[in-house]
């Protein structure tokens, strides 16, 4: 080789590495999928560029300048310099807005097209105009625009061909809020990402750039409404000055689409208002609100409403007054009614004074009072009719209250499953609920149908996620937690999207689209959730973590005045076997459902075995669907659940060298604390339930690491060492 080739070869060496490190370039994880890296694909890139390089946006409303800001901010990101953005649309390769912003939206014939997209949806679109090809984002509404620019970014950040990028979208559930459990002292109740986002001392004077970018992130994903505050109230946010901070955060969400939200506390009449009662039906008391009401929607005019949390661990609630839940809620309703505000009232009430099986008194709370409700509440339910554990089945409530509009409450926050340490995606278990048939109205009565509406012909509706957002500089203190956050926003705006297309677009936006790594990390993700039912609570056990912290085992809790806080209560484990018998010998609870789903579930022979112990008393040597004795299975699925953390420890760290270094060895060094987690809770719930099985583990199964004694002996959420296991 000529040495000048030399030279030249070694310079284009060196420049490869330079390129490579600039695309490996460190990152701290706050862009979350906002990234917008340079298109690495060359013909890609050229083609993108000769769509995208003359933007036209008119328009000047905020909800416009965010959405042009974001394009510009993707598309020099995405395509590099050379990129113009403008109101001027003679020119440009692309046009976004509305029929009422754009003349050249308002002449291209979409009129019937956009009045099936409705406020929030959009048509992404080549079309020509006047003689010239131009990529349109048309929308109703200025926030249709901005949902439309984002999910055309979003199509480029996947790297999808141009001609891919067409669609027609448009929400299938009308509120799509983070409940963010957040307190005034800015604690995070079951937060374990840092402290709350919102700066209470500061506002309304100072305002967090990141207030911003939380509303971006939102938007991307069609989150429309966040509740600022925790469900266990406090109502000193309903004063004058904390709704004066509130209004601050409302306006800095506002160009995005979101309406903020506030918790409501039962007794704020007495506490921050001096009357002597909080009684629904007294008059003073409704007074009180209606002027509450009309204060807020004074100073924020496009205020949500209200979330309640009432009669339930201890919140005060109508019935400390002989009121039922319907009186309660109507009463805020009538307050934010002539404002066009919602009252979201939560179904999760359970009393340690029934004596009834804790899952059924949501549903015979509420049941009763399907049609007393006003027409703007919604009674917001959990997935389950427990409390968030890794696998429940879904609430008997959905199906069962047609005349009622029901939410669905998810918990993004990993606060049974895994908290700040592991990698578990939750896709797959709401995807589980919202596929799951009520039959309420026949086979196909989905949870999706009864809470987008189209079940029963409601048109107010809404779900709802435990927001796991933080102080933390990634948001979510694992990155794989911000998997979470992006797909409930994109199961809420489509719940029938699949969690696999969802972690698809997720890993690619987040990471990169090296099908090397894309392809091994959604299988790891897809595999997750399952794989902590397996070392956490499998076979259908609940409610069997440590008391208080929530974050570890404790199969053994018992005592402490309440029974339905305790695990024996649920798990019932004796010398003969284990489970909750739910069915007609018990406590009937699988009668709650409609008559299809208790046959199949109430019927040992056709329980599916993710469930077995939810519903059936079963002994330890009646076989299971495998054929394998329950002892030997429960022993197979907690080893399972270990062997597939190392799995994935394994296949992570095949990946080194694929992604940035900093995001790489976080991950890995969080992998191998989940590790541990899975190990605790596998020695632990086996020496545990063995007591009672008095049989011993199957060949080849791991003896535990630690006596049973050592793992009792724990109460704190600090994770055992396993010598056996490497750092
Ligand atoms: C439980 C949490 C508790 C919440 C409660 C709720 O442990 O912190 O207050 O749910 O949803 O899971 O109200």
């Amino acid at each position: 080789m000529r040495i000048d080739r030399i030279v030249r070869a070694a310079a284009l060496a060196g420049a490869l590495v330079v390129l490579a490190a600039a695309a490996l370039r460190a990152e701290d994880g706050y862009d979350l999928w906002l990234r917008y890296p340079r298109v690495a694909d060359p013909a890609r890139l050229a083609e993108y560029r000769a769509l995208f390089h003359r933007l036209g946006i008119p328009g000047t409303s905020p909800t416009l300048a965010a959405a042009r800001a974001e394009l510009r901010r993707g598309m020099t990101g995405m395509l590099g310099s050379g990129i113009t953005i403008s109101p001027a649309t003679s020119d440009a390769s692309l046009v976004a807005g509305t029929p009422a912003t754009s003349a050249v939206i308002a002449s291209a014939g979409l009129e019937d097209e956009l009045r099936r997209v409705g406020d929030e949806g959009f048509i992404i679109r080549p079309m020509m105009v006047r003689g010239r090809r131009v990529m349109v984002i048309a929308a109703n509404r200025d926030v249709g625009v901005l949902y439309g620019v984002f999910t055309l970014l979003r199509g480029m950040q996947t790297g999808r061909p141009a001609r891919e990028l067409a669609t027609v979208s448009s929400p299938r559930i009308a509120l799509r809020l983070l409940d963010h459990w957040d307190n005034l002292d800015r604690s995070v109740e079951r937060g374990y990402a840092g402290r709350s986002l919102w700066e209470w001392d500061a506002l309304p004077d100072s305002i967090s750039r990141r207030y911003t970018d939380y509303a971006r992130a939102n938007a991307s994903i069609g989150i429309n409404g966040a509740v600022l505050t925790n469900v266990n109230a406090n109502a000193q946010v309903l004063t004058a000055p904390y709704l004066r901070k509130v209004a601050a955060l409302a306006g800095v969400f506002r160009p995005y689409g979101i309406k903020v939200y506030l918790t409501a506390r039962f007794s704020a009449p007495i506490e921050i208002g001096g009357l002597r009662t909080a009684d629904p039906l007294d008059p003073a008391v409704r007074a009180w609100w209606k002027a509450k009401a009309d204060e807020i929607y004074s100073i924020i005019p496009d205020f949500g409403g209200f979330l309640v949390k009432a009669n339930s661990e201890g919140q005060p609630g109508p019935q400390e007054y002989h009121r039922t839940h319907a009186d309660g809620a109507n009463l805020l309703a009538d307050a934010v009614a002539p404002h066009g505000g919602v009252v979201m009232w939560r179904a999760f009430v359970y009393s340690a004074e029934t004596p009834t099986d804790r899952v059924k008194q949501a549903y015979d709370e509420f049941h009763p009072l399907d049609g007393q409700f006003s027409r703007n509440v919604m009674v917001q339910v959990k997935n389950g009719p427990l409390d968030f554990q890794p696998r429940e089945p879904f609430h008997p409530l959905f199906g069962a209250m047609p005349r009622t509009p029901l939410m669905l409450e998810l918990q993004i926050t990993q606060e049974y499953l895994g908290q700040g340490s592991d990698l578990v995606y939750l896709a797959p278990m709401w995807e589980e609920v919202l596929d799951a048939d009520t039959q309420a109205r026949g086979p196909g009565s989905t949870v999706a149908k009864v809470i987008d509406g189209s079940l029963e012909g409601h048109r107010l509706t809404g779900i709802a996620g435990v927001a796991n957002t933080g102080t933390e500089r990634d948001w979510t203190g694992h990155p794989f937690g911000q998997a979470n956050w992006y797909a409930f926003g994109r199961l809420a705006w489509d719940p029938g999207l699949s969690s696999g297309q969802v972690a698809d677009e997720w890993i690619r936006m987040t990471f990169t689209h090296d099908p090397s790594f894309v392809a091994p990390v959604k299988a790891m993700l897809l595999r997750s959730r399952e794989t902590a039912v397996n070392y956490m609570t499998p076979l259908g056990l609940h409610h069997i973590m440590a008391r208080d912290h929530h974050y570890g085992p404790g199969p053994w809790v018992e005592g402490g005045g309440r029974a339905d806080w305790t695990a024996v209560y649920y798990h019932r484990a004796d010398t003969l076997g284990v489970g909750f018998d739910r069915t007609s010998t018990g406590s009937n609870a699988v009668a709650q459902y409609a008559p299809a789903v208790a046959a199949r579930w109430g019927n040992r022979a056709t329980v599916p075995d993710s469930l077995l112990l939810w519903f059936h008393r079963v002994g330890w040597n009646e076989r299971t669907g495998s054929g394998r004795t329950l002892w030997n299975e429960l022993v197979h699925r907690y080893d399972e659940g270990v062997d597939s953390v190392r799995a994935m420890r394994r296949t992570w760290g095949g990946l080194r060298g694929k992604i940035d270094d900093d995001r790489f060895r976080r991950v890995s060094t969080l992998l191998a604390t989940q590790e541990k987690v899975a190990r605790w809770w596998r020695d632990a719930a086996l020496l545990y339930f063995q007591r009672f099985s008095r049989q011993p583990f199957p060949a080849g199964s791991p003896p535990p690491a630690h006596p049973l004694e050592f793992y009792q002996r724990r109460t704190g959420p600090e994770i055992p060492d396993f010598p056996d296991v490497a750092q």
